[in-house]
């Protein structure tokens, strides 16, 4: 850390010495001695060449399965990026649009992303694409994702704030955990000069709405919000609408949310300061009912950290995934260390899941014992199986035994 210090220092008195050279260097950007700005103005540089050396092509954007508004307006900024470049894409996701705010956001402002099958996405061709881009997202969270990799389409861009996940090998990789959201990312690039924002083009209003609300959804409000975010938020406020985005927040929860946000808040149990809760199963369509669950039992009174999940059931292809959501308010807890020793891996070696600042969530593929059964006890028993053993490896993780080594 030290060192990092004293080499920052060195940079910056150097480059105060060569300011009138290096401000010829910077032609890219404006001049600045802040390390952090010469770091995006590099970064910039080589996301510059990347998107010139593949002018012209067709690219395929995937985001999360369940995509939020941070992965949505993340997406599309990245869209109207680069058609600079003449690089058109299609934005992807393989799940469903869950959260009441998440499908008017979709709704008002005409994103352009499309949902699709695991299934039938394999039946398109893929051959369309020339590369691939992942946003928000390191594609451990995408059921497309194997099947775009399978393609054999290479990885051309990835930008991510979660927690490093997995080898990305990308010819562009923005990945930066330590930035509250991806919109915050997308956002700079915008403001140094990658898309012209103009207020009198309804895409851009809409498309700085939309970053605006991811910006604010993935900071708690803003109330987690850094430096930059707030940076990136004053940029935006010059062309967001703010009516257009007080109608999204203003989007009613359905009555199946609040019934499992009710099951939630009945079936919690408190262990040191964690609120720990599974509800049962659930639609595929209430999914997002999981956080918003979470959110809710944070806030009670002595609690720092809750956890929901919940079996989800897809009745297109009858299949089930225990779905987990993870919230905090403890600065020391972090949630991806938290997830990944908790859970573990897969047979594959890949975590269960991850996360970023104060978030996290997990996905548990009920493989065997999948599918819908007639027999209510069945059905019972399957979920009594799940649920224990995951309230068993929380458990062991919250309150952990002498010889076991807590995560926070
Ligand atoms: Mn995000």
């Amino acid at each position: 850390m030290s060192s990092n210090l004293n080499t920052s220092l060195e940079q910056r008195l150097a480059s105060k010495q060569n300011g009138a050279k290096k401000q010829l260097e910077a032609v890219d950007s404006n001049f600045n001695s802040d390390e952090k700005n010469s770091d995006l103005a590099k970064k910039i540089k080589n996301f510059r060449e990347v998107l010139e050396q593949h002018r012209g092509e067709r690219q395929i954007v995937v985001i999360q399965d369940f995509p939020d508004p941070d992965a949505l307006s993340s997406a599309w900024a990245y869209q109207l990026i680069v058609a600079n470049y003449d690089i058109s894409c299609d934005i992807v996701y393989g799940g469903t649009l869950s959260h009441q705010e998440n499908i008017t956001l979709v709704r008002l402002t005409g994103i352009p992303a499309r949902r699709y099958v695991n299934t039938s996405l394999q039946q398109q061709d893929l051959s369309v694409y020339q590369g691939c881009v992942l946003v928000d997202s390191q594609g451990t969270n995408s059921q497309l994702y194997p099947v775009v990799e399978q393609a054999g389409i290479p990885l051309i861009v990835a930008i991510d704030h979660h927690s490093k996940q997995q080898d990305l090998k990308a010819e562009f990789v923005d990945l930066r955990p330590q930035t509250r959201a991806t919109a915050t990312i997308l956002t700079q690039y915008i403001k140094e000069g990658m898309l012209e924002f103009d207020s009198s083009d309804e895409h851009h209003v809409k498309c700085a709405t939309a970053l605006m609300h991811g910006l604010r959804s993935d900071t708690n409000r803003l109330m987690q919000a850094k430096e930059e975010d707030f940076t990136a938020a004053a940029y935006l406020s010059r062309f967001y609408d703010s009516q257009l985005l007080n109608a999204v927040l203003q989007s009613a929860r359905s009555r199946r949310v609040m019934n499992v946000i009710e099951r939630a808040l009945r079936n919690r149990i408190i262990k040191k300061n964690f609120s720990i809760s599974g509800v049962g199963y659930l639609r595929y369509d209430d999914r997002d009912a999981i956080p918003q669950a979470a959110d809710f039992l944070v806030t009670e009174e002595d609690i720092h950290t809750a956890v929901v999940y919940g079996i989800v059931h897809n009745e297109d292809d009858d299949n089930e995934l225990v779905i987990g959501s993870l919230r905090t308010a403890k600065l020391t807890l972090d949630p991806d260390e938290f997830i990944k020793e908790t859970l573990g891996r897969d047979t594959q070696g890949r975590f269960f899941g991850g996360g970023r600042y104060m978030a996290g969530g997990f996905e548990i593929p009920v493989g065997f014992l999948n599918g819908f059964n007639d027999n209510p006890e069945y059905t019972k028993l399957k979920w009594e199986v799940f649920d224990t053993q995951i309230k068993q490896k929380l458990m062991r993780s919250v309150e952990p035994e002498d010889t076991v080594i807590s995560t926070d």
